[in-house]
């Protein structure tokens, strides 16, 4: 009999929940960077284990949100967590130790505080979530009861595991969990499938990636990336074509770079991840365009299927 379930990871931005996914599935499905808020929208990865089938949800961080477009992004986030069989609550413990070690940079303290809020969040709507601490590389693992035994007295937890997300040690033996907890059920999706976000939005992701690796401090809040051409090229692989959006006339020369070089940079890795994504050549094509009101049209919400009113 075939099992299969949701399971949403949720937790403070930056935490690491992309790298999980990616980690659980065995395949890129999701855009990772050092940058927190990277994620903006519920991301399926599909990981198998041996009958069972785990649809992963990878959410957008949760955090204190102003703008628009965070409010939307918390809302997906919890929205994740609503319809899944098990949430993963998945915490960056470098950052928690960091700040019981009086040791904190402003971003671990904001960490901290994030993953309060998502404890009442969680007991607020009586759901009990697995506590995946992560980050572990490099950690012993005694230094890291007291956290563990700290969150779970909170009584949102049902179990803690220990994880790397970034070199995989203690990951086997929480997918062996969640695959246990799926229901038997059929399968959703084919068993070599692993990602299922539409081709143009997932080539954007590969590029929005890039931008951010490269230019994430001098970029304070955003850019966004949209495929405006998509089709096949005579060669027998794709033209792509894209645009970048930054909100500011000022930040266009921080994507083009002296002569061009970090718009060519950013091209150059976008391109290769495609082909590698798409199995065939790639022709990729980015313009840069300044639009101070991106975040706030209706349009972008609905094509990576956020709530605008929020
Ligand atoms: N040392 C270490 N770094 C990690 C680990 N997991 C993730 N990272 C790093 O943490 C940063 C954030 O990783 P992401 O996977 O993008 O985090 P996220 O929770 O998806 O972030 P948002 O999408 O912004 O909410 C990246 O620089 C990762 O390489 C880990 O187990 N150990
Ligand atoms: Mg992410």
């Amino acid at each position: 009999m075939t099992k299969a379930g949701f399971v949403a990871i949720i937790g403070a931005p930056n935490a690491g929940k992309s790298t999980l996914t990616n980690r659980l599935v065995g395949a890129k499905v999701s855009i990772v960077t050092q940058k927190v808020q990277t994620t903006r929208f519920p991301v399926r990865g599909v990981a198998m284990a041996g009958e069972a089938q785990i649809v992963l949800v990878d959410t957008p961080g949760i955090f204190q949100p102003r703008r628009r477009l965070d409010r939307a992004m918390v809302r997906a986030a919890w929205g994740g967590a609503d319809d899944a069989e098990v949430i993963v609550h998945l915490v960056d413990s470098a950052a928690e130790l960091a700040v019981a070690a009086r040791d904190a940079k402003p971003a671990d303290r904001k960490a901290a505080a994030d993953v309060e809020t998502i404890v009442e969040g969680l007991k607020a709507s009586g759901k009990q979530a697995i506590l995946a601490l992560n980050k572990i590389d490099g950690m012993k693992r005694d230094t890291l009861l007291g956290l563990s035994q700290r969150l779970f007295d909170t009584g949102v937890y049902s179990e803690v595991f220990m994880i790397s997300a970034a070199d995989g040690s203690g990951v086997d033996d929480l997918k062996a969990r969640l695959a246990a907890l799926m229901p038997e059920a059929p399968w959703f999706y084919p068993e070599d499938q692993t990602a299922d976000l539409p081709t143009r939005l997932m080539a954007a992701e590969i590029t929005r990636e890039k931008v951010y690796l490269r230019v994430h401090e001098e970029l304070p809040y955003s850019a966004a990336v949209e495929t405006t051409k998509f089709e096949d090229h005579k060669d027998g692989g794709v033209r792509i074509e894209q645009t970048i959006y930054v909100e500011r006339e000022s930040q266009r020369p921080i994507i083009v770079g002296k002569n061009g070089q970090t718009l060519k940079w950013i091209g150059q890795k976008s391109r290769e991840d495609l082909s590698q994504i798409l199995d065939r050549p790639v022709h990729l094509f980015l313009h840069v365009a300044v639009d101070e009101r991106w975040a706030d049209k209706r349009e972008f919400y609905g094509d990576v299927g956020l709530d605008f009113d929020v």
